[in-house]
Formats: structure tokens, C-alpha cells, sequence
């Protein structure tokens, strides 16, 4: 590694791989798979294949969120992908999402089978097939919609930026730390504005864009991401916290952040989930 204060940039960048950190083994330049790799079959016509990252909880949350609510044919079988092992490169799975990332669906009671990726996509997709948690009323569409790409757009910053620098990089750089830390800050700030008027980011009513913004905002302002709770001053963010608080008592939000975890304590894990009692 280059001291940071000395780099400078050659005309064209080359791959290197032992440049550290802790996903320095499994990110790679380029796509595509990297070997033959079959994926799992359930009984169940939804099939997920996942991880209980915040990215994965949002489809599991839903997905528990639906069948409480009665919706019986959201039943699913959620398989475990474990990425550090690179799991996201063999070729099934390359086939079900092509961006090499968790979450990926695909829905097996449509012919073909629908494959869906991208966590915000699957929960529009299954909100709409199932009926929920998506206003229909135009504007109240408009301001789920919204938030919920804003959560897209926004987490990036907060995961692969100040989440990576703050505790994922190999040294602890000042520069991008302060970048990130600051547009996290104000991104903390742009939801406890909101949540300062409405109980939920769309209003009053609970949906898919808070199952979204929960595990990654949410994480951050109940002191579970990166240990930076101190140093960011989450407790601040009182509409936030509140907000978190709230959603984190929901039953079906314990359970579906427990489904494809495979770290923390024993009792939260649940790798594999093929039925309701694999929880319960
Ligand atoms: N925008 C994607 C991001 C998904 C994503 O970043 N997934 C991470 C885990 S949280 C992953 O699979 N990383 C594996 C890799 O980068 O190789 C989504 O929301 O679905």
C-alpha cells in the first residue's frame, strides 16, 4: 500500500488484489461468474437466497411482515449465500442476479420463473403481487416511493463509505472518514426532520419504505452499525431512535432478521428458513 498522502494515480488503474481490507478477497473488477454452481429448490414458490445483511433483512422483514398479516402464499424458503465464501459468483446465482450481490428472488409461480434483484425492486415486486404495505392513493404511492429510493440512493454512503472507512479499512484514513461521517450526519438529519411529523417516513401508515430504511438507518440509530454510535451522536436523532424503537418491537421484525444469520448469538441464528417453525 501506498501512503495516502504520496499516491498519485497511474494513467490506468490495474487490478490489486492484496490491497487489504476486509473484502479485499471477494470484491473483484469484474462480473460474470467464477464457477459452475447449481442453487437450491424449495417447496415453496417463493425462493430467496440471502444473507441477514441490512440488505437482506429488508426482504425477509416483509416477507414475515405478510404472512402476519395472513398472506399465506408468501411462504418462502430462504437459502443461506454466504458471500465471504463467494457464493454470489456461481453461476445459478449469477443467473438469478447478475450484479453478484444478496438479496436475490426468484418466484417460482410464474412461467418462467420470475427472478428479481436489487433489495428495492423485490419489495416493490412483492408488495405489489401481494397487496401490502404499498399505498395505492396516488401521492401516498408517490411519498412511499420516494423514500424508498431515497433509502437506495443514500445507504451507499452509509455502508461501502463510512461504514467501510470507519471500520472495514485496512488504516484509518482522515479524509474520507470526514466525508462520509458528515453525509451521514446529514442524512440521520433528513429522517429526524421527517419523523419529527409523521410516525412513519411515509406518514401513518407502515411500509415498505420503512422495512427498507430500518435495518440500515435504523441499525445506525439503535447503536448496531460499525460501532460508531458514540461518534456519530445517533442518540441525537430522537425522532429516529424513536421511530427505530418502534420498529424494532414488531414480531415479525424480530423474525425476519433472524433468517440466513449465521452470526451473533446462537439463539438469533436461523442460517435456513423453510417453514414458520424454523422461527418459532
Ligand atoms: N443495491 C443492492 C446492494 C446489495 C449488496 O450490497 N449486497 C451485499 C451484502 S449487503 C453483497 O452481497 N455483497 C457481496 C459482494 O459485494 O460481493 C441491493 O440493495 O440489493
Amino acid at each position: 500500500m501506498t501512503d495516502s498522502s504520496s499516491y498519485t494515480p497511474p494513467k490506468v488503474w490495474e487490478w490489486d488484489s492484496e490491497s487489504g481490507g476486509r473484502f479485499a478477497k471477494i470484491n473483484r473488477p469484474i462480473a460474470g461468474p467464477t464457477h459452475e454452481k447449481d442453487l437450491p429448490v424449495g417447496e415453496h414458490p417463493l425462493q430467496l437466497y440471502s444473507l441477514a445483511t441490512p440488505n437482506g433483512v429488508k426482504v425477509t422483514i416483509l416477507l414475515e411482515e405478510l404472512l402476519a398479516a395472513g398472506k399465506s402464499e408468501a411462504e418462502y424458503n430462504a437459502h443461506l449465500v454466504n458471500i465471504g465464501d463467494g457464493e454470489q459468483f456461481g453461476s445459478d446465482f449469477v443467473a438469478a442476479n447478475p450484479n453478484s450481490k444478496i438479496p436475490a428472488l426468484v418466484d417460482r409461480s410464474t412461467t418462467p420463473p420470475t427472478r428479481v434483484f436489487e433489495s428495492g425492486a423485490i419489495l416493490v415486486y412483492l408488495a405489489e403481487k401481494f397487496d401490502a404495505f404499498f399505498p395505492k392513493e396516488p401521492s401516498a404511492r408517490a411519498e412511499c416511493l420516494s423514500w424508498l429510493f431515497w433509502q437506495m440512493g443514500s445507504a451507499p454512503y452509509l455502508g461501502g463509505g463510512f461504514g467501510h472507512f470507519y471500520a472495514y479499512a485496512p488504516e484509518k484514513f482522515e479524509y474520507p472518514i470526514n466525508r462520509f461521517a458528515m453525509e451521514v450526519k446529514r442524512q440521520l438529519d433528513v429522517l429526524d426532520r421527517n419523523l419529527a411529523e409523521r410516525r412513519f417516513l411515509g406518514g401513518d401508515e407502515y411500509t415498505i419504505a420503512d422495512m427498507a430504511t430500518y435495518p440500515w438507518y435504523g441499525g445506525m440509530a439503535l447503536g448496531k452499525l460499525y460501532g460508531a454510535a458514540e461518534f456519530l451522536d445517533v442518540a441525537s436523532y430522537t425522532n429516529v431512535v424513536r421511530w427505530a424503537t418502534e420498529i424494532r418491537e414488531r414480531p415479525a421484525v424480530k423474525r425476519g432478521q433472524r433468517v440466513n444469520k449465521v452470526w451473533g448469538p446462537e439463539e438469533h441464528r436461523v442460517p435456513e428458513r423453510h417453514s414458520a417453525s424454523d422461527l418459532d
